[in-house]
């Protein structure tokens, strides 16, 4: 068999009680004895998950999964029909409809699987008025649902009879679907694992989303493995590619057998993260007896994974039969979802369908009832993508990529790309670096903060040109994120309304000067330094020497490049340097060498300010260290 690029696929999945005849209805149509446990042939019901290949008249290449009906194995069958196209519910005419058929149907319909043929098995063991009957029961149970139209066949795997409508309808079901979009990231529900001879570690599930390719790098969820495709077959035939809505088998290399289960995803790395709280809409199924309490210990069940968890409701006291909350999801460990998958809920002990709904934020942080909050869950929920947009981009506090925000809006970053465009338009986004959103709210307040600080900085500091930048951001910590304080600074400085010198900044305006009492002061520290030769005071002798202002006049003579800080203890005048530069341009046109003794001569000073110096010298590339000399550096001109 070949797929070639024009094949048309599909995933079908089996559903209905125990015992109606599923298996032998995939036997029947594909030769393959889907029970294959020794387990299930002893005891004559199928346990886990079969699968089977299935080429029908039109030419679709179909994947079967079938499922078990035991009401004790329907989390087995939840972790097959997630993602199929089409639903084969099955129910025995002899038996009629019957418990699991309820519950199989009640999570079709709430996992939104879109198409459903009921076959009416064992049609060779009743009467044709019979079968009438059992029609017209099944019609009542599908009327006012989304499966209202969906045809019924009467079948007997026994005789075969049925078998030609059964493929014409499956035909027909099937030609209504469409290529999946294989753009999206890659997202695989894991429902197998085996280890094959050669290729080591295999996953099986069908593709939701996108397209896997021979060596593509991909993440195993929640575990956060990388991992990378050795092998891609689809429908049991190698490929190069797989594309969403195929039965996809994956050799991986990166992972072992042990480290990969049913319920993992494989997904495109950074396209979806795992969270033990959700934010969901839920829906209790209309037949369940009684109302769900607020806090209910619950199992989920979302792809091929069942969580523990609590179903805590946040808009309602309880939600009876029928009805629908906002509710958080509580789980004891991490799943993997995105925004509008479809899930389903159980109860603890005993457990049966009670119902499900879909995910609304699949990254959740743990709310606390009346704290509000709801309502910006109710935009996340109904909200057309731009108001979405919007929501999300206030509650973020930094600039975020294009690419993070369509994960966690759930779009595809193309979309999410176009609307945000229209946002900055409109005003109410800005993109302060490239790539990266933020709400316009927010940036306004940012650059208003940073101006406001530097202001009133300069306005207490006369005698300082403005706040060094590394101060004002770590005082700014608290107020706001680091990488959002930088692009509004950067933002501030290059449209010139702060105006920064060095590391200093301070807001546009009048030209600074510096006070001239400090002036003064400065003036007298230039002649202490250059009236004491080389061998200057040391900082504590200087300051105190120059009274209260001392150290405010030191560092405004650094900051005008007038004295340089040669060590911990030693200042000088830069005209002290520039001294000494030339004398050392000058020694050097008549000798290779300085000797420490040398330089003590050439300056007059002693060890205590010769070492200092010296090294200062060598940092600035006037002289190069070789050993117990120097010789001449680079930089001295
Ligand atoms: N006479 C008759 N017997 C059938 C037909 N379909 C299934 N059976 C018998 O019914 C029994 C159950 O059939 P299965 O196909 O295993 O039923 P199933 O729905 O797969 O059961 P589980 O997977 O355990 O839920 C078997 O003994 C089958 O031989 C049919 O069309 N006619
Ligand atoms: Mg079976």
């Amino acid at each position: 068999m070949t797929v070639g690029t024009t094949s048309r696929l599909a995933v079908i999945g089996t559903a209905g009680h125990i015992d109606h005849g599923k298996t032998a209805l995939v036997k029947r149509l594909t030769g393959v004895d889907t029970d294959r446990l020794p387990e299930e042939k002893a005891r004559g019901i199928s346990i886990d998950l079969g699968f089977a290949r299935l080429v029908t008249p039109a030419g679709v290449q179909v994947g079967i999964v079938d499922v078990p009906g035991h009401e004790r194995f329907v989390k087995n069958m939840l972790a097959g029909v997630g993602g199929i196209d089409l639903v084969l519910l099955v129910i025995a005419a002899d038996e009629g409809v019957m418990p699991q058929t309820r519950e199989h149907l009640a999570i079709v319909k709430l996992l939104g699987v879109p198409r459903a043929i009921v076959v009416l098995t064992k049609s060779d063991l009743v009467e044709p008025e019979w079968i009438e009957m059992v029609m017209k029961d099944v019609r009542a149970l599908l009327a006012d649902g989304p499966l209202a139209a969906a045809p019924i066949v009467a079948f007997s795997s026994a005789t075969g009879a049925g078998q030609e409508t059964l493929l014409t309808e499956i035909d027909r079901a099937l030609a209504g679907v469409g290529a999946r979009s294989g753009d999206e990231p890659a997202r695989l529900p894991v429902d197998r694992v085996f280890t094959m001879e050669g290729f080591g570690t295999v996953v099986t599930g069908t593709l939701w989303r996108g397209h896997v390719r021979n060596g593509d790098a991909l993440q195993l969820l929640p575990a956060g493995h990388d991992v990378r495709v050795r092998r891609v077959q689809v429908h049991g035939t190698t490929v190069e590619e797989a594309r969403a809505g195929q039965r996809t088998a994956l050799a991986l290399h990166g992972v072992d057998r042990e480290q990969v289960g049913r319920g993992d995803w494989l997904v495109a790395p950074g396209s979806l993260q795992a969270s033990s709280i959700l934010d969901v809409r839920f829906e209790l199924l209309a037949d369940h007896p009684k109302p769900v309490a607020r806090n209910t210990r619950v199992r989920f069940h979302l792809g091929a994974a069942e969580t523990l968890g609590r179903l805590v409701l946040l808009d309602a006291e309880s939600v009876a039969p029928g009805g629908s909350a906002l509710a958080q999801l509580r789980l004891e460990a991490p799943v993997v979802a995105a925004r509008g998958d479809r899930f389903v809920i159980r109860s603890y002990s005993p457990s049966h369908t009670i119902g499900g709904g879909a995910v609304i934020e699949p990254v959740a942080q743990k709310r606390r009832r009346g704290s509000g909050g709801l309502e910006s869950l109710a935009v996340h929920e109904r909200g057309s993508l731009d108001a979405r947009l919007v929501e999300r981009l206030r509650e973020l506090d930094r600039p975020t990529a294009t690419a993070v925000l369509a994960r966690t809006v759930g779009e595809s970053e193309a979309v999410v790309l176009t609307s945000l465009g229209r946002l900055r338009s409109g005003g109410e986004a800005v993109m302060p670096t490239d790539g990266r959103w933020l709400s316009t709210a927010r940036w306004t307040a940012a650059r208003e903060t940073i101006g406001r600080e530097v202001s009133s900085y300069a306005a207490s500091h006369p005698g300082r040109f403005g706040v060094m930048k590394g101060e004002l951001k770590s005082g700014l910590k608290s107020a706001m994120d680091g990488g959002l304080f930088d692009s509004a600074f950067d933002a501030l400085v290059s449209d010139g309304t702060l105006v920064q010198r060095g590391e200093r900044v301070r807001p546009a305006g009048p030209e600074w000067t510096p006070p001239a009492e400090l002036m003064t002061v400065l003036e007298r520290a230039e002649s202490e330094l250059e009236g004491a030769g080389y061998s200057v005071p040391e900082a504590e002798t200087l300051t105190a020497k120059l009274g209260a202002s001392g150290a405010e006049a030191l560092s405004l003579g650094l900051f005008l490049a007038r004295l340089v800080r040669v060590s911990g203890e030693y200042t000088y005048t830069t005209r002290q340097l520039d001294a000494l530069r030339g004398s050392l341009a000058r020694y050097f046109e008549g000798a290779e060498g300085l000797s420490v003794a040398a330089f003590k001569e050439l300056t007059g000073a002693s060890r205590k300010w010769a070492v200092p110096l010296l090294e200062h010298c060598d940092r600035h590339g006037w002289t190069m260290r070789m050993g117990d000399e120097r010789k001449k550096g680079g930089r001295l001109a």
